[in-house]
């Protein structure tokens, strides 16, 4: 049994630590403020996922920082040996700065996140600097991508709806170098507790899973700011069986796209030259943007709302690789400014 916090407590965080909960493992959601915590604790305290499926026992909830939970029970906030980060890519670093200070010395840090960079960003902004041996305080991080699509209907803050069944990829990242390289007891049990989800977990290799990582990079890169710009569900950028308006509306727009993110990728992983060539860069995509189909990208649902979107981990690393790399990416910084130039234009239309 791990006792885990889940920091995000989104759609897919709920839906996590449902499972994690169903499976008999003890579940702390960190919630935004004590405010979110009574809204929980009235709620009944239980994850729900789904209407049809029976409820997950109960769950405990804190404010993210502890320091609420802290002054209310005068007690200091627990330490945390297992903590999942289900976090909006711009958001992980500062949510994961505000409950660093309670990770266990060992503890377990599992990150699913859309986009890249994040661990390298909460590595060095957090722990080390180039210069620097990796602290003894230093985390075993597990890294994950998932295909699972799911939602909360609004006003239903903790129902998790499970719309799109797909897999769950993980492996934990290698230590830094002069950090031990077994991972230890902490992270095993982790790895224990979220390979025995019902969620098609596949514990991989760090390449294997870097690979899925940067598929699913291009598979973002092509439906998130695209979507999000266009007002539309994923499917109808690339309608299956091809409708005539959409068909010529994206014509030659696909390949154009994988084509850029392939030579990126050719020139930043020449080791992983067949697993991401342009051909099966656009095979993956064209499979997402199938299984997604009815889906609205979290992009095109942040657009909508006027939050602030995940397009600098996404576009934006790509056309930071690309840079480094030499090679050019005019697709994705077209699409980085216009889902920038959208953005601004929503907050000064407030
Ligand atoms: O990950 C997604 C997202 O919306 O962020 C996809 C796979 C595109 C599903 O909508």
């Amino acid at each position: 049994m791990v006792h885990t916090h889940v920091l995000g407590a989104g759609a897919l965080g709920l839906l996590f630590a449902a499972h994690l909960r169903r499976a008999g493992h003890s579940v702390t959601l960190l919630l935004r403020s004590q405010a979110a915590v009574d809204r929980f604790v009235r709620a009944g305290g239980r994850i729900v996922v789904d209407e049809v499926h029976p409820h997950a026992g109960p769950a405990r909830a804190e404010p993210v920082d502890g320091i609420q939970a802290e002054l209310s029970s005068g007690s200091p906030a627990g330490s945390i040996g297992h903590l999942l980060v289900v976090t909006k890519a711009h958001d992980t670093l500062g949510a994961f700065a505000a409950v660093r200070h309670r990770l266990s010395p060992g503890a377990t840090v599992v990150l699913v996140q859309n986009g890249m960079g994040v661990i390298d960003a909460i590595r060095s902004e957090l722990y080390v600097s180039p210069l620097t041996p990796p602290a003894a305080d230093t985390p075993t991080f597990i890294v994950g991508t998932t295909s699972h699509g799911c939602y909360r209907a609004p006003g239903d803050e903790f129902t998790t709806h499970h719309a799109a069944v797909g897999q769950w990829i993980f492996a934990v990242h290698p230590p830094l170098p002069g950090a031990p390289s077994a991972p230890p007891q902490s992270a095993m049990a982790m790895a224990d507790a979220l390979r025995g989800l019902p969620l098609g977990a596949v514990e991989a290799g760090w390449t294997d899973v870097h690979t899925q990582l940067l598929l699913k990079l291009a598979a973002n890169a092509v439906i998130n700011p695209t979507t999000a710009l266009a007002g539309c569900r994923n499917g109808f950028i690339w309608p299956h069986p091809p409708a005539a308006d959409a068909a010529s509306a994206s014509d030659g727009y696909l390949p154009l796209a994988c084509a850029e993110i392939a030579a990126v990728y050719e020139r930043a992983f020449p080791h992983l030259r067949d697993a991401l060539s342009a051909p099966a860069i656009e095979q993956h995509v064209t499979r997402i943007i199938r299984d997604s189909a009815h889906n609205r990208s979290s992009m095109m649902q942040d657009v909508a709302a006027g939050r602030p979107t995940e397009i600098e981990w996404i576009n934006g690393h790509l056309v930071r690789l690309g840079s480094q790399h030499g090679v050019p990416t005019p697709v994705n910084t077209l699409l980085c400014a216009l889902v920038r130039l959208r953005t601004a234009a929503a907050a000064q239309s407030e």
